[in-house]
């Protein structure tokens, strides 16, 4: 599948090319060309301007491709709009490509169903401008009155469908909520990964866990949480691995993965990964990113920074990033290790046992 990545680039945001092509790619798109128009603001019906969409037009046709990904969020009138200029080609925004490689790597039936209803209350208002496109509803009918019959019955069955969804995930998040409930019970404390996607969370759950969960198949390999009973010098406690973040999550993205993010919620320590290897611009990007989507989430308040990917940096730039999240992080234990070899992760775990008090283990009898 052959694919154009457009982007219109405000002044106020930052580039997103390359994280999309790169998500692109990682689901076997093969990303044919890119185009940019640098506007003070989006057109208002088809996002980059009339002169630039018959540009892509022209692109689309000489490059013969399948889809065009825009890197900026698209109302659905917008996408309607693109596309009935540019040809019968589909058109998706940067929200519904990250959905869509949600699907690609959903192996569990809970990844599965939260992405149907993301995608569903993503695309919920797509039905009625479709229709109203297709000239089903003419749009001088309006939306009151017998016109509106074709959209009605549109809303009335995604709605449907939308709550037969949430009451299948409920049946299978309430055996999981059951099982921490159980492990509570037992005393064990929770101790979670988060961090953006790709920053090496599983790496570590594996290392510590000795498990052999999938790893760096690209943005978000990580979908399902799991947890994993780990013992250290004669204590335990339940690790949990789970979805990474991005930069501006969709909040109805954040709501799908909500009981995911949940887990992070209820645990009694966060381990927060931060990849070092990344120029510092990025990484403060990251950072603030994180403390956004966290403060949504309500973080436990115990927090251990795991600068991640020291083996990939050297001592000069491992100290500029050590400050940089010793200052933006300020109060939390930064921690400079290697997940990949194991490098310095005794220091991490010895830190956890002691904010969790358990470095006098009880003896079980
Ligand atoms: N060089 C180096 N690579 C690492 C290290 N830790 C993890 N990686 C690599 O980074 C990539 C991502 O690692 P993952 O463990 O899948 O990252 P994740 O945070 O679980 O990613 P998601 O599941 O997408 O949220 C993989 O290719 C790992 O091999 C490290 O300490 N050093
Ligand atoms: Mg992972």
């Amino acid at each position: 599948m052959r694919a154009i990545i457009v982007e219109c680039k405000l002044p106020k945001n930052i580039s997103r090319i390359e994280e999309l092509s790169i998500m692109a790619e990682n689901i076997g798109y093969a990303v044919v060309k890119t185009l940019t128009q640098k506007r003070y603001s989006a057109h208002h019906s088809t996002c980059i301007g009339g002169g630039k969409l018959e540009e892509l037009k022209k692109l689309v046709d000489q490059e013969k491709a399948d889809i065009v990904i825009f890197t900026n969020t698209l109302p659905s009138s917008q996408v309607f709009k693109i596309q009935k200029r540019i040809g019968d080609i589909k058109v998706i925004d940067r929200n519904l490509l990250i959905l869509e490689v949600f699907s690609r790597r959903a192996m569990t039936k809970e990844a599965k169903l939260q992405i149907q209803l993301a995608k569903l209350r993503y695309t919920f208002s797509w039905g009625r401008e479709f229709i109203k496109m297709k000239g089903i509803i003419g749009e001088q009918v309006g939306w009151s009155g017998p016109g509106d019959y074709p959209f009605n019955e549109y809303e009335r069955a995604a709605r449907r469908r939308i709550s037969k969804i949430k009451m299948n995930l409920r049946n299978v998040q309430s055996k999981k909520t059951a099982l921490r409930k159980r492990r509570r019970e037992l005393g064990f404390p929770i101790v979670a990964l988060t961090g953006y996607t790709q920053s090496g969370k599983t790496t570590f759950f594996n290392r510590l866990a000795s498990e052999s969960k999938d790893v760096g198949l690209g943005p978000f390999t990580t979908l399902t949480s799991y947890s994993r009973l780990v013992r250290w010098k004669g204590s335990e406690f339940i690790l949990v691995d789970s979805i990474g973040l991005i930069e501006e999550m969709h909040p109805m993205i954040i709501e799908a993965f909500f009981v995911t993010l949940d887990e992070i919620t209820n645990a009694d320590l966060i381990l927060l990964f931060v990849d070092v290897s990344e120029p510092i611009e990025i990484l403060k990007r990251k950072l603030s990113s994180i403390e956004s989507i966290t403060r949504k989430i309500e973080m436990p308040s115990k927090v251990i920074i795991c600068a991640n990917k020291i083996d990939l940096i050297n001592s000069e730039t491992l100290d500029i990033v050590t400050k940089l999240l010793n200052h933006i992080m300020a109060g939390r234990d930064v921690y400079p290790i290697c997940a990949k070899t194991g490098e310095k992760i005794t220091s991490v775990i010895d830190d956890i046992l002691r904010q969790l008090d358990l470095l006098h283990p009880i003896v079980r009898t």
